[in-house]
């Protein structure tokens, strides 16, 4: 018999059901650990749900949802500046377009497999569908890593990575956008190759320069409504983020704003990390501080060890992630399963009272079930990160306006989308005791929107 892997749903009375259907998964995917997990986080709330409300039962769309419509796999040759030919993997997973055109980032990152893709593609389903906006899910990627390239090499494989992604991807068909090693500077190479094969200046790609069709706010909007989302999480308990000490892991983009974020609602960071170590400054990452670390992420590309060089107060502790800081929030940032049972222990040991998602996945199945168990307030990142491809959404529609809205109209639609997702949350998550599930919450929300619709088009 296979062992759940949350303790905290191990009691359903619909266990039986939900062993049965991921038996049948892992089989049919049995070298797919990452998706396999991801199916697991979802199916342990839906099954219950779909066992008092047998449409969906009898329409299999659960059986159906896990499929995904179409997968592409390609080669991606490129000539490195030393003039070698060379060839990486390149991936689009598209999954579901129920609810509107496919929708979700790129990954360049060597670890990109497709089981990586997967989950990442069926978490951006449910979160799609809880923006309220009209996306459909998908993430594609390569395991082609950015790191040590030249901007010359970079721009080649982005060139040569579109010349086949164009085929399958259009402004009314598939939207990609950014994610882990894919910003600015590869979404302007991707755009530019893609409008040179198609010649048509087109809504393609979200996450574009602002000079080319790009929107405010959206290379804020992830970790921003991380943020956002935290304090309305804090708000149920009377509570809010000022004088909070935070930790943050991560120091790309997501990390990045959030940190901003916090700043400005007057809490205190005091971690950030990167895949070599984490910084811990006791006095806070200040506003100065951050923009230098914007500067060194974004622009000279270097490891968030030099901190300590520039302030010699913070510590850096190598290979290391932070959660064994005490602090009072904690807000994963960086990559899926980097925070453990073992950090969950940690955490609530040292009083954390909110773990809020901003990666996709960042917690292991056994870190969420200590977190709830304990009834810490924790928000799966498919929640908490939606603000990210919520503002792609609106950069979407101001493509197709020919229109840009202000920072400030989209921050307030940023705003109200994360208000939205929360109450989204309460609504299906909220426990006789008051507690807020809001893994649940986020899961059977998204679920129901998605699978009405499925249901509505028929067997597709
Ligand atoms: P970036 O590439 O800008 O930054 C990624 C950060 O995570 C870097 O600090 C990186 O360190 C660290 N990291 C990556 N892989 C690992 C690893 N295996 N172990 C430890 N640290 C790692 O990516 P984003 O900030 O855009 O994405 C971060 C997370 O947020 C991802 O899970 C992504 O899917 C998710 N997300 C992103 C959105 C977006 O709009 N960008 C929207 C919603 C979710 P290093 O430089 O050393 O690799
Ligand atoms: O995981 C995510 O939601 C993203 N990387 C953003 C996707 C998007 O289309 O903006």
């Amino acid at each position: 018999m296979r062992k759940p892997l949350k303790q905290y749903y191990k009691m359903s009375k619909y266990q039986h059901l939900i062993d049965s259907f991921m038996k049948e998964l892992e089989l049919k995917n049995s070298h797919e650990p990452e998706f396999i997990q991801a199916v697991e986080e979802v199916v342990e709330t839906v099954i219950p749900f779909m066992e008092s409300n047998p449409k969906y039962k009898k329409a299999k769309v659960l059986e159906r949802i896990v499929e995904p419509e179409r997968v592409i796999q390609f080669r991606v040759p490129w000539i490195s500046d030393s003039g070698e030919p060379q060839v990486n993997r390149g991936f689009r997973v598209e999954f579901n377009s129920a609810i509107g055109p496919y929708k979700g980032g790129l990954r360049f990152h060597p670890s990109v497999n497709l089981s990586i893709l997967k989950f990442l593609g069926f978490e951006q389903i449910f979160k799609n569908s809880l923006t309220t906006l009209p996306m459909g899910g998908g993430k594609g990627g390569s395991d082609f890593n950015p790191k040590g390239k030249s901007d010359n090499e970079v721009m080649k494989f982005c060139q040569s990575f579109m010349t086949e992604l164009s085929r399958h991807i259009g402004p009314n068909t598939d939207v990609p956008a950014g994610d882990i090693g894919v910003g600015g500077r590869e979404i302007g190479y991707m755009f530019g190759q893609y409008k040179r094969l198609r010649n048509e200046f087109t809504g393609v790609l979200t996450g574009k320069g602002i000079n080319w069709g790009g929107s405010l706010i959206r290379p804020e909007a992830t970790g921003y409504g991380v943020v956002y989302f935290a304090e309305k999480m804090l708000n149920t308990k009377k509570d809010n983020l000022k004088n909070k000490i935070i930790a943050i892991s991560g120091s790309g983009n997501v990390a990045q704003f959030a940190c901003e974020k916090c700043i400005q609602l007057g809490a205190k960071v005091v971690t950030m990390s990167d895949s070599k170590g984490y910084i811990y400054d006791s006095d806070g990452i200040d506003t100065e501080k951050l923009s230098w670390i914007m500067n060194l992420k974004n622009v000279d590309r270097g490891r968030i060890s030099e901190y300590i060089k520039k302030y010699p107060n913070a510590t850096f502790h190598a290979s290391k992630a932070p959660w064994n800081v005490k602090v009072d929030l904690a807000l994963p940032c960086a990559t899926q399963n980097e925070l453990k049972e073992e950090d969950a222990k940690l955490l609530v040991k040292n009083k954390c009272i909110a773990v809020i998602e901003g990666a996709n996945m960042p917690c292991s199945p056994e870190a969420i079930s200590f977190f709830t168990e304990n009834k810490i307030l924790f928000s799966p990142g498919k929640a908490s990160n939606a603000g990210g491809v919520a503002t792609s959404g609106l950069e979407m529609s101001q493509n197709s306006l020919r229109y840009n809205w202000t920072r400030e109209e989209v921050d307030e639609k940023l705003h109200n989308i994360m208000l939205n997702i929360h109450q989204q949350c309460v609504a299906f998550g909220k426990q006789e005791d008051g507690y807020i599930d809001y893994v649940k919450g986020a899961n059977i929300a998204g679920f129901v929107k998605v699978a009405d619709a499925m249901i509505d088009q028929g067997i597709v």
